[in-house]
């Protein structure tokens, strides 16, 4: 039987060998539902970026620059990290160059991977979809925020294992955590989390909405991969 491993820091990644792995990267506030949320409204490509020179240098390419530094749009990026903004018809076939404190830097991290997919509760049984036909064992990776754990990607993480569990075994402690913490919050995710640091770090920016959005399952049934470097469908 396949196996499934939740890293719940990236900053744990030295733990976890990936060459045959397929990888779910996942920032559920915000940057996977933000590119889920994009790939959904029709855009070609997201080529994500660690440091945010080498994403605004893209600018020359004609690439649309996004993303944000403590969740605030960066000066001079043409979009910022809410999912909304990435719901703009005019986006559409646009190629996004894109970096955020987290979500970007968790995929770069998953260099190396066998497979890099993206997850979200937006797309939630897509991925498990994708994962369940698949062949490779798989690590789920939680961005976290600046090295540390954060509950909402590990509750993510809880709902992939407890989705696949009749077809992928876990055998260590994170998985079986985070499994047990989905099954806990899974009946009102919002108010679950309404005491964790980044949605109390998130509400400071009055982007109540933006949170909402990102913990509803299920609204897209599209799984981006990374290709070449580019995230696509
Ligand atoms: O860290 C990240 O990648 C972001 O998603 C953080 S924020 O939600 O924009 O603050």
């Amino acid at each position: 039987m396949r196996a499934i491993d939740v890293c719940l820091s990236p900053d744990l990644m030295h733990l976890y060998p990936v060459q045959d792995k397929t990888v779910v990267v996942v920032d559920i506030l915000r940057a996977t539902s933000c590119m889920t949320t994009a790939f959904a409204h029709g855009i070609k490509s997201i080529t994500p970026f660690a440091k945010l020179e080498d994403c605004m240098a893209m600018k020359e390419q004609q690439y649309v620059t996004a993303g944000e530094r403590d969740g605030k749009k960066v000066e001079g990026f043409d979009l910022g990290n809410s999912p909304f903004e990435y719901m703009d018809e005019k986006l559409k076939g646009a190629k996004i160059a894109f970096t955020t404190t987290n979500g970007t830097q968790a995929i770069a991290k998953s260099e190396g991977a066998k497979e890099i997919i993206i997850g979200s509760f937006l797309n939630l049984s897509a991925v498990t979809d994708y994962l369940a036909r698949g062949d490779n064992n798989v690590l789920v990776v939680c961005a976290g925020w600046k090295g540390k754990v954060n509950l909402e990607d590990t509750i993510f993480a809880g709902a992939v294992v407890e989705m696949l569990k009749d077809q992928i075994h876990s055998d260590c402690d994170a998985p079986l955590a985070a499994q047990h913490l989905y099954t806990l919050a899974m009946d009102d995710l919002e108010g679950f989390l309404k005491n964790s640091s980044h949605v109390m770090r998130l509400a400071k920016l009055n982007i109540h909405k933006d949170i909402r959005f990102c913990l509803t399952p299920d609204q897209y049934n599209v799984v981006p991969m990374l290709k070449n470097g580019a995230l696509e469908l």
